[in-house]
Order: structure tokens, then C-alpha cells, then sequence
């Protein structure tokens, strides 16, 4: 066997470091750069929007450009208010969980806009496959904060009944699809649901999320083969937030532009600010209307940054430097929202320190509500033998063994 030197494979390294200054490439992207597709547009129309970057919030935080949505006031006040619920849940459930309250949790720190404004542009009978990352979703659908606090608690009225990890709710009444702990199976399983809906000609559309880490396994892959081939009425992100955990996306794919992996699928495929709620409104609800009218899948790259841990089992200063957030070129969702209305004269500090205050009292209130269902040092919990039931209508006979035996040493 002839050995030659160079064989070590190549390993990409993250871009910056704990200790050095953060790299990001400066956007020279403008609302006005793009102008807004048909919504019948070829895969080659798409192609310069996959390469650049829809935005509608310009740097002095005013809306500009053909993809200004032109949302009224109240409906810009219900995105902000929402954005703003979700940051004060995450802040109250993180100190949850460092006070031993909670297990586990997962913030959506900094991408609060994604799940809010795109659920925002769509229609409440329309399928969510979400991840973790993007319980906001429920809070546009109406769920009540004290089943979800009772579901991280994993206490006796967790709906799911402890059987999945905090922040994986399920929330049937809000079509907002189980989140699954493999990552990436929803996105293949909203292809077949958008299918269905599709061969029962329901005016039904299926939304999905992917993170730029997820987005390496195979199921990605397939997702968009089948969207595209059978034409599904189907809206598949890519959460490109730069951070797998401690893995930068260069590790999930070379070429740093997530967008155009959509072209040579024949899926017409769009950039957007993901920090700009205005922008993420409306390539979402153009790309609903484009599935309604059964004019096939849309491919978009949300393009943000995580700005906290992964989880709270995460410390991100090993591995990138402090406070790389504040360095981001798309700054804070809630923020520039917040400045944009201000500009406006539509909303003012005062009036964002109220709502705050507000917000914070009612997360308060649900918290001791929920821990009335039991907490977690002294539950109550749902009973053990949940694993066993609700699974199969008829478990098998191996599962009534087990189910038996855990009986036994349980109730010994
Ligand atoms: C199939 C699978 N592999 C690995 C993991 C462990 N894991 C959980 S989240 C995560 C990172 C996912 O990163 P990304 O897809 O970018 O989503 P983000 O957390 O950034 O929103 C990993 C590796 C998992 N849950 N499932
Ligand atoms: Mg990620």
C-alpha cells in the first residue's frame, strides 16, 4: 500500500473563538434590492432572492421596499407583544431551572421572531411541524401559558404526561405538531401531512423548521425531493442561527448560503432577515399564498443568530466569544420592532416598560398555577404507567410483560 502525505481529512473550524473579536460579514443588503416575486415565479426567478437577503426593516428601523407587508398598527403591537411574552417566558423558566424548579429548557433568545411572525402570516387551520426553537407559535395560536409551564414541570397536568423532554410541548388544539428530540424528523413527516391535505383538496398548508445543523441529515434531503417532485402545499425553513450546540454551520454545509440548496430541487427558495419581523411576515405569507393557490413548496432561509446557550446545559463561552450576539448584523428582533413603531409614534418606552411589567406578572401568575398541578422536587407526576398506555391500542405482549414487572417492583 502506497501511503501519500497529505491525507488528513479536512475539519472546518468556527469562524471566531472565546477570546477573539466576532467575525461577521458586514450586510450590504437593502429593502429595496429585491423586489417582490409573482407568486407563480419559476425556480429562476427565485434565484437572486436565494442569494440575497429580503428585508423590509431598513437600518433607521423603517419599513421600505416591494415586501413590505403594510401591517396595521394593532397587527405590529400583537407581533411585538407576543415576541416580547416569549423573552420574559424563557427569562422566568431559565431561573426555573437554575433554581431546580425545572429539569431542563431550551430559549429561543434572539429568534423569537421566526415562530411569531410566520405563524402570524398563516391561517389557523394550517400545520405546524416546529422544532424547540419555536414555541412562539403557540402563543400566536392561543395556547394558555399554564399548561405549557405544567408540560416543562412535567407535572400532573403535563399533556404530555412526562413522556417527552421541557420545551417539546404538543399542542393538538393549535395543529402545532409534537416536537421531536431526533432532530429532523418533522421535516419529511410536514411533507406528508401537506400531501394529505393536498389529496383531501382541504385548503390546508403545512409550515415546517429546520436548523442549519439538522439540516445535514438526510431527512432534509428528502423533505424537499418529495415536496418538490409531488408539489406539496408545504413551507420548509431553514433556521440557519450559525450554532449546532457548540458546531458552527460550516460544519453542516460548505457552501454558507442555506437558500439556494432549494434550486437544484426545483423548489423556488428565498433568503430573509429572520431578526426582521416585518420581512419574515411577508415572504411567509407570500409563500402561504403561493401553496394555497397549489402552486407547490417554498424553500427559505431564515437567516439569525442564537443569541443565547443552546440549552441549559450549554456554557457557549467555551466555544465562541462573550456576548458574539450584540456583534450580529441583524441586531434584536424585538428591538428593532419595538424602534420601528416608536419611529412611527405608534408605541413608546413608556408604553414597552408597561406591557413588560404586564407580561412579567402574568408569567408570575401562571407559574404558581401551574405548580398547584405539583412541582418537580415533590410532584405530584403523571403515574408510571403512562409509558405503557396511550401508545398502542392494543400493546403487545412483550410491553404487557414489562408493564407487569414495573408493577411489581413499583408497587412492591
Ligand atoms: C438525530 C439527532 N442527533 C443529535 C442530536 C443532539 N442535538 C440536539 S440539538 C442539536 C443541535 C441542532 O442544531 P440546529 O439544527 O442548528 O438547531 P438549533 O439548536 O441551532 O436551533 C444536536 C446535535 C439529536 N437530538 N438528534
Ligand atoms: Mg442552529
Amino acid at each position: 500500500m502506497v501511503k501519500k502525505e497529505t491525507n488528513s481529512i479536512h475539519v472546518p473550524d468556527a469562524p471566531h473563538r472565546p477570546g477573539d473579536e466576532p467575525k461577521f460579514d458586514e450586510w450590504s443588503y437593502k429593502p429595496e434590492d429585491l423586489e417582490l416575486l409573482r407568486i407563480d415565479c419559476s425556480v429562476e426567478d427565485a434565484e437572486k432572492h436565494a442569494n440575497g437577503l429580503v428585508r423590509v426593516l431598513n437600518d433607521n428601523h423603517e419599513a421600505k421596499g416591494e415586501w413590505d407587508p403594510k401591517l396595521n398598527s394593532d397587527e405590529l403591537i400583537l407581533g411585538l407583544e407576543h415576541m416580547l411574552r416569549m423573552r420574559i417566558f424563557d427569562e422566568r423558566m431559565m431561573k426555573m431551572q437554575r433554581t431546580g424548579k425545572l429539569s431542563f429548557y431550551m430559549r429561543s433568545f434572539g429568534e423569537e421572531a421566526v415562530a411569531i411572525a410566520q405563524t402570524m402570516a398563516l391561517k389557523n387551520e394550517d400545520w405546524l411541524f416546529p422544532t424547540y426553537r419555536q414555541p412562539g407559535a403557540q402563543f400566536v395560536r392561543g395556547r394558555d401559558m399554564v399548561s405549557m409551564i405544567c408540560h416543562c414541570i412535567g407535572n400532573e397536568e403535563d399533556n404530555v404526561k412526562g413522556r417527552q423532554m421541557p420545551v417539546h410541548y404538543t399542542f393538538r388544539e393549535g395543529r402545532y405538531i409534537s416536537v421531536s428530540s431526533p432532530v429532523g424528523t418533522q421535516f419529511s413527516q410536514a411533507v406528508g401531512v401537506a400531501l394529505a391535505s393536498k389529496y383531501k383538496q382541504l385548503d390546508e398548508v403545512t409550515i415546517t423548521w429546520i436548523g442549519d445543523g439538522a439540516s445535514a441529515e438526510g431527512d432534509y434531503h428528502y423533505a424537499l425531493n418529495f415536496a418538490s417532485i409531488f408539489k406539496a402545499p408545504v413551507i420548509l425553513n431553514v433556521v440557519n442561527n450559525q450554532w449546532a450546540i457548540s458546531t458552527h454551520s460550516n460544519f453542516a454545509s460548505k457552501n454558507q448560503n442555506f437558500a439556494i440548496r432549494g434550486i437544484p430541487y426545483g423548489i423556488p427558495s428565498v433568503r430573509v432577515d429572520g431578526n426582521d419581523f416585518l420581512a419574515l411576515y411577508s415572504v411567509t405569507k407570500w409563500a402561504r399564498e403561493r401553496a394555497g393557490k397549489d402552486l407547490g413548496p417554498t424553500h427559505i432561509e431564515v437567516l439569525t443568530y442564537r443569541a443565547g446557550a443552546h440549552s441549559s446545559s450549554d456554557d457557549p463561552s467555551r466555544y465562541r466569544p462573550k456576548d458574539s450576539n450584540s456583534f450580529w448584523p441583524g441586531g434584536d428582533p424585538i428591538e428593532r420592532l419595538k424602534l420601528h413603531l416608536i419611529g412611527k409614534n405608534d408605541w413608546s418606552e413608556k408604553l414597552h416598560e408597561e406591557l413588560e411589567h404586564r407580561i412579567d406578572a402574568e408569567v408570575m401568575e401562571a407559574y404558581k398555577e401551574a405548580v398547584k398541578f405539583g412541582d418537580l422536587a415533590n410532584g405530584p407526576y403523571p403515574s408510571s404507567d403512562a409509558i405503557f398506555t396511550e401508545v398502542y391500542e392494543e400493546p403487545p405482549w412483550h410491553l404487557l410483560e414489562q408493564w407487569d414487572e414495573m408493577k411489581r417492583w413499583r408497587d412492591e
